[in-house]
């Protein structure tokens, strides 16, 4: 392996092949800390031809590699196994903005570039890039597409999949495929570019992409609201859908359980309505005509909603700031939990039209089977997302509970998620955290079917071996 390493030391540069431990460290450990691997060496490419010139060797050496952005992701897919014989290559020097396209509405990204930064630098220029998500100050767009990651703005501009283009990736022979075209319409037969999206990392290495922008809305209002149950919030939801229509930008939902650990880690985030609703909704509308359009819309929306019962409490952001506060009480429910410790995450899709017995139904499990169980349950409601997350019962140690109840735990949820014909990812991607899950989900002809793909894309099985499926 000594050979290897000296060749990608030659290809990189030595600094950009880190083999020291404490230098690997960093890359080796999950945000959850969850996961923990080895790796032979990390290594840093900062340009597209070195990240295929490193996948050459690599395939030669018969050594697998696992692509890395901003390190962010829950299931695990950046996180090499514990065998010490893979390489971890990061994309983070990868990080410019190659082109912003006004007239074609498009920008043309590195996969190493920060989601936030690919934000502000629409912004700046007066459009919008609407994928949004709690760790867009880490995450890298290229991770953003291996996961097809999803965040608060999918119920109006779709999630990562739908915001990109064209993509350009690294095979698993160490090729260059350019599919860096901006277009919106391109029927040349099978859809390369939607094959890799969401592939965390299993069928070839992103390298970059072109990706949709939108007009920056000039007027936005944000709400928070108290509902009594699951199915008022679907029948406020369901309003909003019809009287706001496009303008709705985010509809969020949170637990007064969520909300609890909230205020117990970060005491500033008080929730401003009163009395501890069971149910807390995050709305924001977004468009291009005056504030006062859209203030009166939502009013009008509002009293809709009083007069028919279905919420009980409701507090309009009277400025940026506080609609900034709203937000950060909802983004900090996965900082609140890290801190509270280790949980069961599931991120889960259910339709709109059984959420309601789903929720009953599962809670109603989960605290017999497991009495003083948290359910923290929130998530994007107006996809039907919940992260329906199981901590210990309060005084119970974290790391037991896990070792003596997650695959039961796992197994009651997916369960109940088949039941209501749901989905066991919404949005987090399968990684090694659901690789054993997948093929009862998807079913043996789906399951054979990505095997195939995997099988024909990467036959050597060097790129990010036992994520996602086996072969
Ligand atoms: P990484 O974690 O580095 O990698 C993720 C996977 O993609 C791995 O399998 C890796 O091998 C692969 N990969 C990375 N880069 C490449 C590449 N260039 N080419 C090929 N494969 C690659 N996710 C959501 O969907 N919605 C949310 O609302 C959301 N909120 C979050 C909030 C917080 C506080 C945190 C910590 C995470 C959140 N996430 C959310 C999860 C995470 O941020 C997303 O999955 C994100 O898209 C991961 O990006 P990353 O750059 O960190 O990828
Ligand atoms: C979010 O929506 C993220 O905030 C994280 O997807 C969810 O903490 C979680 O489980
Ligand atoms: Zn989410």
């Amino acid at each position: 392996m000594q050979n290897l390493i000296d060749q990608l030391g030659q290809l990189l540069g030595q600094q950009f092949v880190l083999t020291d431990d404490q230098e690997k460290s960093p890359y080796l450990t999950d945000w959850r800390k969850r996961f923990t691997g080895k790796a032979l060496a990390v290594v840093l490419p900062k340009t597209t031809t070195e990240v295929a010139q490193i996948v050459q060797l690599c395939a030669a050496a018969n050594v697998a590699i696992v692509p890395q952005g901003g390190n962010t992701s829950f299931c695990g897919g950046a996180t090499p196994d514990d065998s010490g014989k893979q390489i971890l290559l990061s994309l983070k020097r990868m990080n410019q903005i190659r082109e912003l396209d006004v007239a074609n509405q498009t920008i043309t990204l590195e996969a190493g570039c920060i989601l936030q930064s690919v934000q502000e630098k629409a912004a700046a220029q007066d459009f919008l890039f609407p994928l949004s998500l709690g760790a867009e100050g880490s995450c890298m767009i290229g991770g953003n597409l291996a996961t097809n990651a999803g965040g608060t703005n999918v119920l109006r501009y779709g999630n990562t999949r739908d915001l990109c283009l064209g993509l350009e990736v690294v095979t698993a022979k160490g090729e260059i495929w350019d599919g860096m075209k901006g277009l919106r319409k391109d029927n040349t037969g099978y859809d390369l570019r939607d094959l890799f999206i969401g592939s965390e990392g299993t069928l070839g290495i992103i390298t970059a992409a072109v990706m949709k922008l939108y007009p920056l809305p000039i007027s936005q209002w944000t709400t928070l609201v108290a509902t009594q149950d699951i199915a008022s919030t679907i029948a406020l939801l369901n309003l909003f859908q019809k009287r706001a229509t496009s303008l709705l930008t985010g509809f969020e939902m949170m637990t007064q359980e969520s909300l609890e650990l909230n205020e117990k880690h970060f005491p500033q985030m008080a929730n401003p309505l009163k009395g501890k609703p069971a149910y807390t909704v995050l709305i924001e509308l977004s468009d291009h005509e005056s504030e006062e359009h859209v203030r009166q819309l939502l009013e009008a929306i509002l009293e809709e909603a009083f007069k028919a019962n279905i919420v009980t409490d409701a507090v309009i952001a009277s400025n940026l700031s506080q609609a900034n506060s709203f937000w950060q009480m909802r983004e900090h429910i996965t900082l609140a939990q890290a801190e509270e410790g280790a949980n069961l995450k599931n991120d889960i899709t259910i339709p709109l039209s059984s959420l309601d017995r789903f929720i009953q139904e599962t809670d109603h499990l989960m605290r017999t089977q497991y009495p003083g169980v948290r359910i923290i349950n929130f998530g994007h409601l107006g996809d039907g997302n919940l992260h329906y997350n199981i901590a210990p019962p309060l005084g119970v140690d974290a790391k037991s509970f896990n070792v003596d109840h997650e695959k039961a735990i796992y197994a009651l949820v997916n369960a109940q998620v088949e039941r209501c014909k749901g989905s066991i990812s919404a949005e987090h991607g399968i990684g090694q955290l659901k690789l054993g899950d997948l093929r009862d989900h998807k079913g043996v002809v789906a399951h054979d079917l990505m095997k195939a793909l995997k099988a024909a894309l990467d036959p050597q099985n060097i790129l990010n071996p036992h994520k996602v499926v086996s072969i």
